[in-house]
């Protein structure tokens, strides 16, 4: 069965001049199937990733240049807000999320109200074993203490039903890094949505250096993950293992 909805690709970009162009043509061509939007999201790179995107002139891609409340969360707010279409997907900028997956993705809503795709399933995995290792158990430690059957909380590679994300408050969920994934899939799993989770191998990044160093991001997350622990077992007590 065909999906003929539209598509918008939220990607997110600090300093990613050297993989947003070849990110762009990548997705254009996996979803050349579909109709279809790409809106870089873009913190005012020092290195100039949103004139860049600017230059291509592409009609089928948006440069947002956002100047004040920087973060990751706040960019991804800011796509989804702005997007036209009735699929969203989000995805980061570097290759870390492999392009190829995105037609499955957009398939699985055919029969899912979102997909997230998932790093620990059988399929599924990273290149850097001590990463891999260090996600795995935070992310064991989020499932004991939240509940839930999500095996991968904070990957944020994912598709979405308008109508599905929607339901939710984004302020509850969207401020942050990649935390905002846990909350996210928080809400939809006390909706009720229908998630599937996909095994992804996470791909190299191409180009540059990333952003973030993995022990600070791992406090920001545990901080993060006390936060929304006080939140499903006081608060809530409402999501069951
Ligand atoms: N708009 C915006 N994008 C961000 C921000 N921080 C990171 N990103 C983007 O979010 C995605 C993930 O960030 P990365 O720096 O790749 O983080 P990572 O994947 O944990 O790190 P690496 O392993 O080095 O790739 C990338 O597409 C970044 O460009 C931010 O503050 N604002
Ligand atoms: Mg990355």
């Amino acid at each position: 069965m065909p999906v003929n909805k539209k598509i918008s690709v939220i990607l997110p970009t600090l300093n990613e001049r050297l993989n947003i162009v070849a990110l762009i043509n990548r997705i254009h061509s996996e979803l050349r199937d579909y109709n279809h939007e790409i809106l870089v999201v873009d913190d005012d790179s020092p290195d100039g990733t949103y004139q860049v995107v600017l230059d291509l002139n592409y009609v089928y891609v948006k440069a947002i240049l956002r100047t004040k409340n920087h973060g990751l969360a706040n960019s991804i707010r800011c796509g989804l807000e702005n997007a036209k279409g009735q699929i969203f997907i989000v995805m980061d900028s570097d290759f870390n999320h492999k392009p190829e997956y995105l037609s499955f993705m957009v398939q699985s809503l055919l029969h899912y109200d979102c997909v997230f795709a998932s790093r620990f399933l059988y399929g599924g995995g990273m290149n850097n074993l001590l990463h891999q290792i260090l996600s795995w158990v935070f992310n064991v430690f989020i499932r004991f203490m939240v509940g839930g059957k999500i095996l991968d909380s904070l990957y944020g590679f994912f598709a979405i039903k308008r109508e599905t994300i929607e339901q939710l408050n984004y302020d509850n969920i969207f401020w942050g890094y990649g935390d905002f994934c846990m909350r996210l899939l928080y809400y939809l799993q006390k909706n009720r949505a229908d998630i599937l989770q996909m095994p992804a191998v996470n791909g190299k990044r191409r180009g540059g250096k990333g952003n973030r160093r993995f022990l600070g991001v791992f406090f920001q997350y545990f901080v993060a993950a006390l936060k929304l622990i006080y939140k499903a077992r006081i608060k809530d007590k409402c999501i069951k293992k």
